[in-house]
């Protein structure tokens, strides 16, 4: 619609869409949450996905005003479906938070004026970070403190993949885990795989964090995650990640 046209910035970044992928509850599949996905509409390629251009806007830094824009855009979305939805909304809207934001001076700054415009309390905003953006940056640690300050919630992405994963819990105040789907795909096969599961979950329990689990593709994986204690998953048994109006469509209550 028109006030969507509105909202995005002018010039290329119109090309910017975003879809969200839910979180769903394990128990009984229903959306929790969502996880914001940027999208590049490009007038020749066609849809170029994020590994292809959040990299270099990393290095170019354009990840900065590029990331304002998907933090604005999904606090707004998360907004409207509160408002239309009311409790069978997705309670949460996550957002992916690339190092080089968390460096940036005005990030608090931008998340609290994200959530005021759009009249989103910080209950409703996880922020996405993962291990390697936190890595051995004080500064980065000490932009967490803050954002807990504000009560928006924080999960630790990817997690296990990084060499410092356990460290990081120490010194990082976040309030989830993600599970990284490289444990997720061999879980019901491989017996490492499931180790790792299991002590990752035993961990989050003793640390009272949240845990999500990435990647489920089968029934069999949501089976034994469910069995290991998982309680939230994601992946495309579920949902791939869809635009809003299916996401609204998936959480509407049953007539
Ligand atoms: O959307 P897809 O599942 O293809 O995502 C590929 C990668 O791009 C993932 O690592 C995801 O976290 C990252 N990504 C997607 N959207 C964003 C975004 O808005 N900001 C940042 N920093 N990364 C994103
Ligand atoms: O790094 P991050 O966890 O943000 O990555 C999200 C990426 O994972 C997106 O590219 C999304 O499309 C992808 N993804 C989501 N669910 C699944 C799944 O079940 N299987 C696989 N292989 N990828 C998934
Ligand atoms: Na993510
Ligand atoms: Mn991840």
């Amino acid at each position: 619609g028109s006030s969507r046209e509105l909202s995005r910035p002018s010039g290329s970044s119109r090309q910017l869409f975003l879809l969200y992928q839910p979180i769903v509850r394990l128990d009984d599949g229903r959306t929790a949450a969502t996880e914001a996905l940027v999208r590049w509409r490009h007038p020749s390629r066609g849809v170029v996905p994020p590994l292809e251009f959040i990299p270099a806007a990393e290095q170019t830094g354009l990840i900065v005003p590029l990331g304002r824009w998907v933090l604005r855009e999904a606090c707004r979305q998360q907004a409207t479906w509160l408002r239309d939805l009311g409790t069978a909304a997705p309670q949460s809207v996550s957002v992916n938070v690339a190092g080089r934001q968390l460096t940036d001076p005005q990030f608090v700054a931008d998340v609290v004026a994200a959530l005021d415009d759009a009249g989103l309390d910080a209950r409703h905003l996880t922020l996405e970070v993962t291990e390697t953006a936190v890595l051995d940056s004080a500064e980065a640690v000490a932009t967490l403190e803050a954002l807990r300050g504000l009560r928006v919630k924080l999960a630790l992405d990817d997690f296990g993949t990084a060499a410092s994963s356990l460290g990081l819990l120490l010194t990082c105040p976040v309030t989830s885990l993600k599970l990284d789907r490289t444990f997720v795909a061999g879980i019901t096969t491989v017996a490492r795989q499931e180790a790792v599961a299991t002590a990752v979950i035993r961990m989050a329990q003793a640390l009272d964090l949240a845990a999500v689990a990435e990647g489920i593709e089968t029934q069999e994986q949501a089976r034994m995650l469910r069995h290991l204690g998982y309680r939230f998953g994601q992946g495309y048994l579920y949902a791939r990640p869809l635009p809003p109006d299916e996401v609204a469509a998936m959480s509407a209550p049953a007539l």
